[in-house]
């Protein structure tokens, strides 16, 4: 699994080389989405929607330690205060999928934090 993400962050790092934007817009990129985690609450809205097909780049910031899970799509990220994560994919399968933290802290909570909502094309 995890020489899986790896080949697949590499294949994505390959297609989207950070100083061509041009060739990046013509293939469904969609800019970098930040999303912030404050006191274990998403900062803003807590659903991000995207079109099947887009290449998605969740940037993570928090203030507190947290292992992030993205259910569906079976991506988990380390994240901590000063050490922002992303998470990247091809939004391939369509659905409603819930990002969680793995625990804060000592905890081990396993609720949604936000959700992520890949509409068909
Ligand atoms: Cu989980």
């Amino acid at each position: 699994m995890i020489k899986f993400l790896v080949l697949f962050a590499a294949i994505i790092i390959a297609q989207f080389p950070g100083s061509a934007p041009a060739l990046a817009q013509s293939v469904d990129a969609v800019p970098p989405i930040s999303v912030e985690i404050k006191k274990r609450k998403i900062v803003g809205a807590r659903t991000i929607r995207v079109k099947q097909g887009d290449q998605v780049n969740l940037q993570w910031k928090t203030d507190e330690k947290a292992e992030l899970h993205l259910h569906g799509y079976n991506i988990e990220t380390n994240v901590a205060p000063g050490k922002p994560a992303s998470m990247n994919f091809t939004a391939k399968a369509t659905g409603r999928f819930p990002v969680t933290s793995h625990g804060f802290g000592d905890g081990h909570g396993h609720s949604a934090l936000i959700y992520i909502e890949v509409f068909p094309k």
